[in-house]
């Protein structure tokens, strides 16, 4: 069976941007996340639209002339909500494409018309919402059902890195930091992935998105440690305590300190959860006394985490599975999370008021007593590492480190994943593993030791920090005067949503060879696409842990 399969059955959904992708090929008839035929409609309206709003605002800075902030921040912001298991709750995209047609509208009126104006840029939003979704069945990914397999496989992973990208983007937003080539390259870059047939063109495209990407994931890390100062390592407990809290899941900083801000001496225990872990190790977070460890693991997990329990949780971005029942009540979201029949947390004015979030808590009375303390050490960013840079490069001269892996990315359900932790168990003692996003929780819990009082495993971060592992690969390259591909040093990545692609792009546009990939490869990738990324940077999907390891190591 061929990869467009079910693209050529001409089923009503199509959706193919995520690792969970159903039989390696597509979500069909409902996503394997949850997301229903109607959302994915409606998300796949929203890009379509992105896409007039990118040819538009491609021409107008072709005349340097300025898009408002306003329209950036929505192109960001709407994007970002298609994201897997971001959003599902179809009235915020309804209101979403209102406001996006605004903007086009403003575009339009900026650049006006001509011969060459796509139908995607003068796409009038119907009022009806019933018109909207079979709109949606017209303009989505089965109208380029009959393009060639590759141009339709490049404009697919442009437009999951832009969707990526505009994750990262948003969280730097959100902090006050923006940079002009970031916010241009979404309009060429949707602008491109309506129009371009040309496969050289694309392809160079996304090399220069993971560029983009880079400078993006760089303003997000000043954003982040401008506001909270560098992390630092810390020790911090997995373990719950006794009394009424609230779990805060996503990976976005500023809500959980307006939430910190918010219950000081409320008597509420604030825990984070998922890929909000690495905030405990933030100095302008951990001041917080009230910031008291981490609950849970990965985001997957959430639905036996979070039954029943007996307080609040806020999920501030993804990845939000549909509850139980047994938490509905309990559970809130904010910023670009939704799902219907969740109390969602608007920002108004510039503010969030968490009070329902906080009520909620207090109504529930939290645990009953405290777990035995279990502790972790998370908190190494680029500054933290570049600190004991000096001791990594002695150890690695006089061989007591004799490799370092980067093993992370993110979490997903399937047993195929079992394969990172198996990774982390059998890499031998003298070597050391980063890791960064939510993958690590299938090994952030064990002892590695250390070596020479260098822990074997250091924690970066978010998926959102993986600048910090590119900085540190950069030093010690720096360090040993050579190239990134010549250190002792192998990505063992895992997928699953558009940030890590966005991410593998910044990757190759760096020059990075020989990524092991996994836990399967990309179902939009066709197979001459894939076969150029393999050529091009040795690319090789994981195997099994032995086998690579014996490789890797020679
Ligand atoms: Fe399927 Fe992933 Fe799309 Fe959800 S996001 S519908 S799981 S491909
Ligand atoms: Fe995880 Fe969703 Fe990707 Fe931030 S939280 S890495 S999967």
């Amino acid at each position: 069976m061929g990869r467009m399969d079910d693209m050529n059955s001409r089923t009503a959904m199509y959706c193919n941007q995520c690792e969970q992708v159903a039989r390696g090929q597509a979500c069909t008839r409902r996503g394997v996340c949850g997301k229903d035929p109607q959302v994915a409609g409606l998300q796949d309206l929203v890009i379509y639209q992105m896409k007039g709003i990118g040819y538009l605002g491609a021409r107008a800075l072709e005349r340097a002339l300025d898009i408002p902030e306003d329209i950036h921040d929505l192109v960001q912001e709407a994007t970002f909500e298609t994201l897997t298991n971001v959003d599902f709750d179809p009235d915020r995209f309804h209101r979403l494409l209102e406001e996006g047609d605004q903007a086009r509208r403003r575009l339009l009126e900026m650049v006006g018309t001509d011969a060459d104006t796509p139908a995607a840029a003068t796409y009038a939003l119907p009022a009806d919402p019933d018109v909207r979704i079979d709109d949606a069945a017209r303009v989505g990914p089965l109208a380029e059902a009959d393009l060639d397999p590759d141009i339709r496989s490049l404009r697919q992973t442009l437009v999951y890195g832009l969707k990526g990208m505009a994750a990262y983007a948003h969280h730097a937003r959100v902090l006050g930091e923006t940079d002009p080539g970031v916010d241009a390259f979404f309009y060429r870059g949707f602008d491109a992935a309506l129009r371009s047939e040309d496969g050289e063109a694309l392809l160079g495209l996304l090399l220069e998105l993971g560029e983009t990407n880079l400078r993006c994931m760089e303003i997000l890390d000043t954003a982040n440690t401008r506001n909270f100062g560098h992390p630092e390592p810390t020790s911090v407990p997995v373990t719950v305590k006794e009394g009424p809290f609230i779990v805060v899941s996503g990976h976005d900083l500023a809500d959980l300190r307006d939430l910190l801000e918010q219950t000081e001496g409320r008597g509420i225990h604030i825990y984070t959860h998922g890929e909000m872990l690495p905030a405990l190790a933030y100095p302008g977070l951990k001041k917080y006394p009230h910031l008291v460890g981490n609950y849970g693991g990965a985001w997957q997990d959430q639905v036996r985490e979070f039954d029943g329990i007996p307080g609040a949780i806020l999920m501030t971005t993804n990845c939000i599975q549909r509850p139980r029942d047994s938490y509905m009540d309990r559970i809130f979201t904010t910023g670009p999370a939704g799902f219907p029949g969740v109390a969602h947390i608007p920002e108004v004015d510039g503010q969030k008021d968490f009070t329902p979030v906080i009520e909620k808590a207090l109504t529930l009375g939290g645990w009953d007593e405290d777990e035995a303390e279990q502790r972790i050490t998370v908190g190494f960013g680029h500054n933290a590492v570049m600190g004991v840079v000096g001791d990594v490069i002695d150890a690695v001269k006089s061989g007591d480190i004799r490799h370092f892996f980067l093993v992370g990315g993110c979490d997903g359900a399937k047993p195929g994943r079992n394969y990172y932790t198996e990774f982390a168990e059998r890499a031998p003692k003298d070597t050391v593993i980063l890791t960064l996003a939510c993958g690590k929780f299938r090994f952030n819990k064990m002892d590695l030791g250390d070596i020479g009082g260098i822990p074997r495993l250091l924690d970066i971060g978010q998926c959102n920090d993986a600048y910090s592992a590119v900085k540190i690969a950069e030093a010690l390259a720096d360090a040993f005067a050579c190239d990134i591909n010549a250190l002792p040093l192998s990505m063992i990545l895992s997928w699953y949503e558009q940030k890590a692609v966005v991410i593998l792009l910044t990757l190759l546009a760096l020059g990075v060879k020989n990524i092991k990939l996994g836990p399967s490869l990309p179902a939009f990738l066709s197979e001459n696409v894939l076969n150029t990324l393999i050529e091009a940077y040795d690319i090789a999907p994981i195997t099994d842990v032995d086998r690579d390891l014996a490789e890797i190591l020679g």
